[in-house]
């Protein structure tokens, strides 16, 4: 609950357009790595690409992912990508220290589609690092300001320096939930917006075990995408929407637009998750 340092950098929450051409091919790296979870709160944790979440694979329906999986860790690890679809055994098969697997698939829905670890316990390998998103977006999107993504998650913390702690994951008491990983970490450095803009945040609750409900404080949503259709959208009635709810491993966006210039906190609005990390501020400037 402190705040981090001056040279604290912040996990980068904006989305980068999708790359050009319809084969993204990617290589990613198991790895064990210590990692600051909270002001001097570090813990080991499981990585894809050295990052907790992983990389966010960003693409449009139709495209390709060729994903190389190397195991740079000392214990057995796998990935289970929920953009595509096949008989899960030999894809999403644990692969031993020094091997490696190449996982296709062909992203044909839309969504913000969770990645994770599939090893047993699949609750420990989750809650220590190993999850991600892959962001398809829906035909049609229309063009928006900013665009952000926001990863919900719990840690269990163990004690300083080591893994995640089994017991705290099985009694589901998590010491924090945090958005990219990281308690409060968009308090200490605020995701910018200016007023009038149109900001999309796209949402996605990588768990393992807890819901999020995404609410922006001072603000409405005038458009909501989940799980792969439109809730709301602007000019269609006048409904707004005030939060995001998710289950574990489900996603969506929001779109807004702030009213005036101003510091908006955003939150998981289960309140004692937003109490203990999953909290964050939007400075929105003229
Ligand atoms: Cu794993």
């Amino acid at each position: 609950m402190t705040q981090p340092g001056d040279d604290f950098d912040a996990h980068d929450a904006a989305l980068t357009p999708a790359p050009g051409g319809r084969v993204h091919r990617q290589t990613l790296r198991i790895q064990d790595v210590e990692t600051e979870v909270a002001p001097g709160v570090s813990q080991e944790l499981w990585t894809y690409n050295g990052t907790a979440p992983g990389p966010v694979l960003h693409g449009r329906v139709g495209d390709v992912f060729e994903i190389t999986l190397v195991n740079e860790d000392d214990m057995g690890h796998s990935i289970d990508f929920h953009a595509g679809v096949s008989a899960p055994a030999v894809p999403m098969r644990t692969i031993a220290p020094g091997q490696s697997l190449v996982y296709r698939f062909r992203a044909t829905r839309a969504g913000i589609w969770m990645y994770h670890c599939s090893t047993m316990p699949m609750s420990a390998h989750i809650a220590n690092g190993m999850f991600g998103a892959v962001v398809i977006e829906p035909q049609g999107l229309r063009r928006v300001d900013r665009s952000y993504v926001l990863i919900q998650s719990e840690l269990y913390l163990g004690v300083q320096g080591a893994t995640a702690d089994v017991t705290k994951i099985q009694a589901e008491q998590p010491d924090a939930v945090v958005f990219n990983g990281y308690a409060n970490q968009y308090d200490a450095r605020p995701l910018a917006a200016r007023v009038g803009e149109r900001v999309r945040v796209w949402v996605l609750d990588a768990g393992p075990n807890r819901t999020a409900a995404f609410h922006v404080v001072g603000a409405q949503f005038d458009t909501v995408w989940s799980e792969g259709s439109y809730r709301l959208r602007p000019g269609r009635g006048s409904g707004g929407s005030q939060a995001l709810a998710l289950a574990p491993s489900q996603g969506g966006f929001v779109e807004l637009s702030f009213p005036e210039a101003g510091r908006y906190p955003f939150v998981s609005h289960v309140m004692v998750d937003a109490e203990r990390g999953a909290h964050g501020t939007f400075e929105v400037g003229q």
